[in-house]
């Protein structure tokens, strides 16, 4: 290493997605040198990976965007209310180039490692070409869902045929044609994907361990006039999102599902579920505080899938028996009316576990399915998945992982920071309101408040900045308080951990709501940084 010049940056950022871009954009207006890499070849993040049939945006897409330019918002129209991941990265390409920010994103470039340095004070970051560079801050623009997840399921390497991960989709087009498909797994990337394949391929079965409760996209062209007048109320969309509790411009009902008589409440539930996308959940706010309350909305779900599958046994199969909305809530285009086909079987794995894959498909308990192709639908390790891949090591050598104990004892200020890794800042880290925001949304005021923080310790001279161990631990509680008070910790999902094998359980998400949020972290920063350490390198050394 000593040998080697090593180049040197104010910033890198790692992933070119939404996160990554807007960072870029945002530190080269405030002067800093920064440097983006991203393992793909091409920009994107989520929706340059996530090319499987039938991925979509399930937030509406005139919401699921960049809001930190009016020009941006005037120019890109969107086709529809849920387009499909090619439409979301021609976006993302759009805004790379509206906004030149290829030259500074180094393409098919994995980050490694990252140590920080403390004779320079600096992060040494290792490439996966052996190259070094030298930068001040680090920040993780990764996402929480870029860790795919195969399960460890013996034989896979024996299998004849061919097999794919939703979230690592070749980029030329997969040919079901007249194959017999299997698929594991019906989260959201299943129950987008089962429709499509369906259509295509010859028989299709799918691998279910748990039902979903999902709710019709109801996705439609946008009319013109629509277009214009949203376009025509940016400002005031903005704002809205940027004030409400999810990223969205919606206002959740105030009442209790409780307080409902039946009648009323069937009809608030029939109305949600014509109107389609996330109205559902925001039909009655204590569908994830209150037991009854949600069971209420998990009955009312049941019903549907009783009515759409015509074979009462496979309708059965399909209605889950948890609570709503624990696992994430999943938006669906002829989801349950595709097991009314002929080439379509639902295998319930609960019931007759895999045992194994061979040469020819899956062996359960008690039959085998030939198959030509597999598709996991598996899922992702989130929130920390993505960071643990890389070797990330702050001070005196301790490593993410050690610290937070591969995710047993995560603690983070604002999501943002963590104490022993100064100038490290994650966007949409564990512990920011993150996934259960519209993530656009909720990546603006990251970066913004991350760009914000640089300039205020430019300004300041001050090299370093890091929270103290007590704005952690206070931090940590608060999360993890907010989270216990509702249902969402009781359920066996990604945001639990329970989907990874021997993965701590733990609650990543903070729940408080994203205005509230926001406005803490302004407060934090309006107070000088209250809870971090700022440090000039004059008195260190
Ligand atoms: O993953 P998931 P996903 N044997 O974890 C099953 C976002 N997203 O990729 O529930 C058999 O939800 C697993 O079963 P179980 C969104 O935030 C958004 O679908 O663990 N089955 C489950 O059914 C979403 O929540 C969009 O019992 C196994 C499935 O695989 C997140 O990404 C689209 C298994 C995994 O479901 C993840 O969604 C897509 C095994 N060994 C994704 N292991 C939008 O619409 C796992 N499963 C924007």
């Amino acid at each position: 290493m000593s040998s080697q010049t090593i180049k040197e940056v104010d910033a890198v950022v790692l992933g070119a997605g939404f996160a990554g871009l807007y960072m870029l954009h945002q530190l080269r207006s405030k002067g800093f040198s920064t440097i983006v890499y991203e393992a793909g070849d091409g920009v994107g993040g989520v929706w340059y990976w996530n090319r499987y049939p039938g991925a979509r945006c399930d937030i509406e897409s005139i919401y699921y965007n960049y809001t930190f330019s009016k020009e941006l918002y005037e120019e890109w129209t969107w086709t529809s209310r849920f387009p499909e991941q090619a439409e979301i990265l021609r976006y993302l390409n759009y805004v790379a180039d509206r906004f030149q920010l290829r030259s500074d994103i180094q393409f098919n470039t994995r980050v490694t490692a990252a140590h920080f340095d403390e004779k320079r004070h600096k992060w040494m970051i290792h490439l996966n070409d052996g190259q070094y560079i030298l930068t001040r801050y680090f920040i993780t623009g990764i996402g929480c869902l870029s860790a795919a997840n195969v399960p460890n399921i013996q034989g896979l390497q024996q299998f004849n045929g061919k097999w794919y991960h939703t979230g690592h989709w070749p980029h030329e087009k997969v040919d079901f044609t007249g194959k017999r498909v299997g698929i594991i797994g019906t989260g959201s990337s299943g129950i987008q994907a089962i429709p499509v394949i369906a259509k295509e391929a010859e028989q299709l079965t799918v691998f279910q361990r748990t039902p979903q409760y999902t709710i019709p996209a109801r996705n439609h062209a946008y009319e013109e006039d629509f277009i214009k007048e949203t376009k025509k109320n940016f400002e005031a969309i903005k704002r809205s999102m940027r004030n409400s509790v999810s990223g969205t411009p919606f206002a959740q009902n105030q009442q209790s599902a409780m307080e409902e008589p039946d009648d009323k409440r069937q009809a608030v539930f029939e109305k949600a579920w014509a109107q389609g996308g996330f109205a559902f959940s925001a039909t009655y706010h204590d569908l994830l505080t209150n037991e009854q309350s949600n069971e209420k909305a998990a009955e009312f779900i049941r019903s549907k899938i009783r009515q759409i599958v015509k074979d009462p046994v496979v309708a059965e199969k399909l209605c889950p028996k948890y609570m709503y909305g624990t696992k994430r809530q999943v938006l669906d285009s002829d989801y349950f009316e595709t097991y009314n086909r002929e080439n379509v079987l639902l295998v319930d794995v609960k019931e007759s576990p895999i045992q194994k894959i061979t040469g020819e498909g899956i062996q359960t308990a008690d039959n085998h399915f030939d198959l030509e192709i597999i598709i996991f639908a598996t899922g992702y390790d989130g929130m920390t998945g993505p960071l643990f891949k890389i070797d990330i090591r702050g001070r005196n050598g301790v490593s993410l992982k050690e610290k937070w104990k591969d995710g047993a004892a995560v603690q983070t200020y604002l999501g943002l920071t963590t104490a022993g890794f100064p100038n490290l800042f994650m966007i949409t880290g564990p512990e920011s309101p993150s996934v259960l925001v519209n993530m656009p949304i909720a990546i603006e005021q990251h970066v913004e408040w991350i760009a914000e923080c640089m300039h205020y310790l430019r300004e300041h001279d001050i090299d370093l900045v890091e929270p103290t161990i007590e704005a952690e631990e206070a931090w940590s509680t608060h999360c993890r308080d907010v989270a216990n008070a509702t249902l969402y910790v009781k359920g066996d999902s990604w945001y639990t951990g329970a989907n990874i094998e021997g993965k701590p359980r733990s609650f990543l998400i903070y729940l408080g709501g994203f205005d509230y949020y926001t406005k803490h972290c302004n407060e934090v920063a309006q107070n000088n940084y209250v809870g971090f350490k700022l440090m000039k390198l004059k008195s260190i050394s």
